[in-house]
Formats: structure tokens, sequence, C-alpha cells
């Protein structure tokens, strides 16, 4: 721990990754102001109201009682001795990176610091985007970057919806543009995470990211395309799974679904593969062989929902379906990219009656039809020709869901495949 006075932390952007890190650097005495380009936002936080489902009101007041703040005025960035770039880093709608956010902050920073600044960018982005991008917009002609400034970049390991693993306790990596950006930025971080990790540089801490969530996009890629030939040969591959997962070393279990939806996993390791096109001129085809089986995942779900109609010589034009969980992963109240709305869309298509039930989602849009909400999931599983279940949430009695005697397509491998009840 550092025995420096505690320095005056900025950080840009108080969404799902800034907000929970602002509250912890402030739970160790470090003078926090949170900063949004949304006032409506900032003002909300100044009044102890927290718009991020992991961080409750309660944890939000501990922070304001500890002198953490929130403004959307950037003049707070003049007094800032670390600031802590947190702000979204999308596609853009050719599918490469959007930076805009990024570039946005870094002018800010650019035009605003004092020399002797931290700034560590957090966004998840390609290997290079802090060299290449951030530095030069915060250091200018001004500073000298790991001297009058030091820049670094840490990956954002917020994981939404679990408890487990929270700012402090999820190791840190951390790589700077010179070892000097590395070590400034250590010893801050070292302040309140319990553990640092110093990377060879930016591009390795941002590179790891990546290697991360490939890792996981192509794993589940595995066993979506797996699902569908284990299904024609008449293997459970579930089952195989849990067999599988009983391996103590060497394998980690991924298990098929409806699809890949969230804002990390769909879309980081385009961040990769499109940088090695565009620097590179080849493809990452690994990265783009699993993005083509995964957004394949929903069409799947739609095709075994017709099969699992015709077993009773029902069409799906006309057919009653409905999906049971409709966010991106079980028990996270969050729509973005989840594959619910292509299987939605592609059933409405062919003439189906779709409705839905989720306990985190009351009012659901598919390309622009809003989509009834059933109230009971249980009733509406009765009256339904099918029911799909996609996300399991804590809120499902799967016992009693089963019970119903309903026909289920199970997208997850939940309920026993038995009965009324089919798996993907
Ligand atoms: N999914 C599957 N099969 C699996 C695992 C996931 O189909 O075996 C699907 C999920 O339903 C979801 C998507 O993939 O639609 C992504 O799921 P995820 O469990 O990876 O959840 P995310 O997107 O919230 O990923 C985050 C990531 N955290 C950060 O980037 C900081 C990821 O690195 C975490 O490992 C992951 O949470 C987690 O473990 O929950």
């Amino acid at each position: 721990m550092s025995s420096d006075p505690a320095p005056h932390l900025v950080v840009m952007g108080q969404g799902y990754v800034g907000l929970p890190m602002a509250l912890r650097a402030a739970e160790t005495g470090i003078r926090v102001t949170g900063f949004d380009t949304n006032e409506t936002t900032a003002a909300a936080l100044r009044s102890g109201v927290s718009h991020i489902g992991d961080v409750s009101d309660a944890d939000l007041a501990a922070g304001l009682a500890r002198g953490y703040t929130a403004t959307s005025d950037p003049g707070c960035i003049a007094e800032a001795d670390v600031v802590i770039v947190c702000v979204p880093t999308p596609l853009s709608a050719d599918g490469g990176p959007d930076l805009a956010a990024v570039i946005a902050a870094a002018d800010l920073i650019g035009e605003r610091i004092r020399p002797g600044v931290l700034c560590v960018l957090e966004s998840t982005t390609y290997p290079g985007t802090t060299e290449e991008v951030f530095a030069p917009r915060v250091a200018g002609d001004r500073l000298v970057v790991g001297e009058s400034v030091h820049i670094a970049f840490s990956p954002e390991r917020i994981n939404p919806g679990q408890t487990e693993y929270g700012v402090r306790n999820t190791p840190k990596v951390v790589g700077g543009i010179t070892p000097a950006c590395t070590e400034r930025a250590a010893a801050f971080y070292e302040r309140f995470v319990d553990e640092v990790v110093r990377a060879k540089g930016a591009r390795e801490a941002e590179m790891a990211k990546l290697l991360e969530n490939t890792f996981r996009h192509v794993n589940i890629a595995l066993v979506n395309e797996m699902v569908r030939f284990s299904r024609e040969l008449g293997i459970d591959l579930w089952n195989a799974i849990d067999c599988a997962a009983t391996k103590p070393f060497g394998f980690m279990a991924f298990r098929p679904g409806p699809g890949v939806g969230g804002h990390c996993i769909p879309v980081d390791p385009a961040y990769l593969s499109h940088r090695v096109r565009a620097v590179l001129g080849y493809s990452f085809r690994m990265v783009e062989l699993a993005e083509e089986v995964n957004s394949a995942a929903p069409i799947y779900v739609a095709q075994r929902a017709a099969e699992a109609l015709n077993e009773r010589a029902l069409a799906v034009n006309g057919a009653r379906i409905l999906l049971l969980g409709v966010t991106y992963k079980p028990d996270v109240a969050d729509l973005r990219q989840t594959p619910a709305e292509p299987l939605a869309a592609r059933l409405l298509e062919q003439g189906a009656d779709v409705s839905y039930h989720d306990p985190l989602v009351s009012c659901w849009t598919v390309e622009g039809r809003e989509l009834c909400a059933e109230a009971d999931p249980y009733g509406a599983a009765v009256a339904a020709d099918l029911v799909v279940l996609l996300q399991p949430h804590r809120a499902y009695d799967l016992a009693r869901l089963e019970a119903t005697g309903a026909h289920i397509l199970d997208t997850r491998g939940v309920l026993p495949a038995r009965g009324t009840t089919t798996r993907l």
C-alpha cells in the first residue's frame, strides 16, 4: 500500500465498470470524482440513486459519505492526479471498432490535464489503441509520455450479475506505454486492488483481455457446433460435457445455448479479428468461424422449434410459441445482443404467434413489434403449443415448469430430456 498522500482520481464513464471502480477507490480514502457526459446520470448519482444493478443505493451512499461525487463538467479533469477511462467500445456498423467514446475522452483529457498525471484506459479495445490512438491525444505536443504524463492500459474485468468477484479481489492486469508508466499505474491500483499483474506493456495488457473473451467465444462456438451433429448421431452432448467436466485439469466446460449475447463476448473478439485483417491483411479464422457458428445459433433454435412442432403435425405458422428468458444470459437484466431477438424475429417471420416471459424484462420489442409479456409463465406454458426455454433465470421453478406437461424445447440442457421436453 502506498504511503503517498491520497491522489485525486477522476473516473470517466460511470457505467457498470466505472462506478464500481470509483466507489472501491473511495473506500480506501482516495478522493474520487465520477465524470459522465450524461448529466442526468451524474445528477442521479449525486442524489444517491444508482443506475447500475450491481451497485446498490446503499453502496452509493457510502461512497458519497466518503467524498465520492459525480459530475458532467469536464473541468474536474484539470484537478485530477489520476484519470481512468471506462467508456463503451461498441462495434461500428461495419463490424469494426467504434472508438468514438475513447477518442472523445482522450481529447477532453488532453485539453485539461496538468503535467504529472497518470492516465489509464480500461475500455476493451484492440492491441495498439492505447499507444496509437489514446496516448497521442492525451499527451499532445505538450507532455512527454513516461515523463510528464504516464499512460497505461488495464482491462476491465467486471462481471455483471455475480458478486463473488469485485474490483478489490479480481486480479488487475496493467501495462504501460513505458516501464515507468507500468510501475506508476501498478502502484496506483495497488492502493485498492488486492493483486496487480504487471504486463510487458500496453499491447500485452490489451491482448490479454481479448484472449480472455475470445477463448470463451471460440469454446462456446465449439459446443454450439457439436450439439448439432451430436443430436443427429443420437448422442446427448450435454451428458458428454458433464462427463468431460469431471476432468480435474485441462478442461473447462462450456455448454450449448441459443446464441452468444452481451457486450463482451460477441464484441471483443471482433476487435481482434478486425485489427488482424486491417493491419496484416488476412483473417483470424478461429474468431470468424466462431462468429459464424454463434450467430447462426438462434436460427438453429428456430429450426429445432419447427421440428418439435412438426412431430405433432403442427406448423410454425399460427403456432403459439412462448419464449422463456429473453435476456442475454441468466439473472442479468440486459438485452444487449440477446440471441432471443433474432430467434423471435425468425419465428414471427414464419407466422408464429410469439409471446414471452422474463422476470427481468417487462417490455420487449422485436423489429418494431412489442411482444406480449405473459404474467404467469406456467399458465402461459400450458396454453402454448411450444415453450422455448432460453435463459433459466433463478426465478424459474424448473420442476414446476416441467410438471405443467407443456411441450418444451430446452436450449440450455437444464431440464431432464424426457416426456414432452426435448433438448436443442
Ligand atoms: N454462453 C453460452 N454457453 C456457455 C457460456 C456462455 O452459450 O457455456 C453464452 C451466454 O448465454 C451469453 C454469452 O455466451 O449469451 C456470454 O456469456 P458469458 O458467461 O461470457 O457472460 P458475459 O458476456 O457477461 O461475459 C462476462 C465477461 N467478463 C468480462 O469481460 C469482464 C467474461 O470474461 C466472464 O468470463 C463472464 O462474464 C462470466 O464468467 O460470467
